[in-house]
């Protein structure tokens, strides 16, 4: 057990690019590791955990795009074995790693979008223990026919997303500029319950149905932080003016289902998952203030950063009240919004920031 690794809460997210791509050729690679550690939650309360790290820390963010033929190599350097895939991307599962072993797997990265890469093995206990983590995949083809950039492949593109995309920047209702693939982040949604990650490090045999019936979370996790840590990490808060749209890229690791719902503009949801990992980009694109994240469930949504609709127009820019505005996202399942059983508001939440009424002048 000394050789485990020991992270306090506020550890880096990992935000991390694992996959080196060559300059332009097609191929790139990424190795992890899986390592038992002790991480200190927002409560002070240290719970055992399983993480996949990269070269600069847990859960390191892969990324590929559309075509590349994509291997990824990951060492067990825990006392249990794990496996590694990609809900939805099937040739990108590696079976199983014996504890002390190196397996890699080469697959062809799929259409643009947001993946999750999980431990799927005595699903869905390993994923929980901490074994998960994010895997973007830009398009091949972003454009619209009018030659706008998308997250979304061409051939993936419904007219809804193209005819919104296309008016980002260019109409009334969406002043500023259109989106631009670096506005985004990424919300990595888990929960923890410490009393099956305990059993885990006992050495107990655990029953999978059983340990998913008998599941009871305590930590409710956006990119591993809950809480004042989660609302404060620049990994998970978006911030820009009136008219600098940005994408988040919402997946749920977990078990329990969430419901992030959010202050100051509704999103717009482009996307989702099928029963089988599918991704199904929106033909009718429905604007939310609350959205539902299945287990498993991956979202790409878009935060316009309009004028907030309940500032009248005639009192816009307002005087009394000074830029920044800063907004929450909170879960409305609201067992969530608590840590420890009780410690509110230290679940999943977090915030993001309109920093002023139009873009700046250019310099
Ligand atoms: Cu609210």
């Amino acid at each position: 057990m000394n050789r485990r690794k020991f992270l306090t809460y506020g550890f880096a997210a990992g935000a991390a690019l694992a996959l080196a791509p060559d300059a332009h050729a097609a191929t790139v690679q990424a190795s992890l590791s899986i390592e038992p550690a002790d991480v200190e939650m927002i409560d002070g309360v240290v719970v055992f955990q399983v993480l996949f790290f990269g070269p600069e820390g847990p859960r390191p963010v892969l990324r590929a795009t559309q075509g590349d033929q994509v291997t990824i190599s990951v060492r067990n350097n825990d006392t249990r074995a794990h496996g590694f895939a990609i809900p939805g991307v099937p040739a990108a599962t590696i079976a199983s790693i014996a504890p002390g072993a190196t397996r890699s797997v080469t697959f062809t990265a799929p259409r643009g979008g947001s993946y999750l890469y999980i431990d799927h093995t005595l699903a869905p206990v390993n994923r929980l223990l901490g074994l998960h983590g994010a895997f973007v995949v830009a398009p091949r083809d972003p454009r619209t026919a009018a030659g706008t950039v998308t997250p979304f492949a061409r051939a993936a593109q419904t007219p809804a997303i193209a005819a919104l995309f296309d008016a980002l920047g260019t109409s009334e209702r969406f002043p500023g500029r259109p989106w631009t693939p670096d506005r985004e982040r990424i919300w990595l949604f888990s929960q923890i319950d410490p009393v099956l990650n305990a059993r885990v490090d006992a050495g107990q045999t655990i029953d999978p149905r059983a340990a998913a019936a008998a599941f009871a979370p305590r930590y409710f996790t956006l990119n591993g932080k809950s809480g004042f840590d989660a609302a404060h990490d620049p990994a998970s808060v978006a911030k820009g003016y009136v008219g600098e749209p940005l994408i988040f890229r919402v997946l749920n690791a977990g078990l329990s289902t969430n419901s992030p719902h959010i202050h100051g503009n509704h999103v717009f949801e482009l996307s989702g998952v099928n029963a089988q990992g599918a991704q199904i980009v929106r033909s009718n694109i429905i604007e939310r203030d609350t959205w539902i994240m299945a287990p498993l469930d991956r979202k790409d949504v878009l935060l316009p950063f309009v004028r907030p609709n309940d500032i009248p127009a005639a009192a816009y820019p307002p005087v009394q009240e000074k830029f920044p505005f800063k907004y929450p996202m909170h879960c409305h399942i609201e067992m969530s919004q608590t840590a420890g059983g009780g410690n509110y508001p230290q679940g999943l939440i977090t915030d993001w920031e309109l920093l002023g009424p139009s873009l700046p002048a250019e310099s």
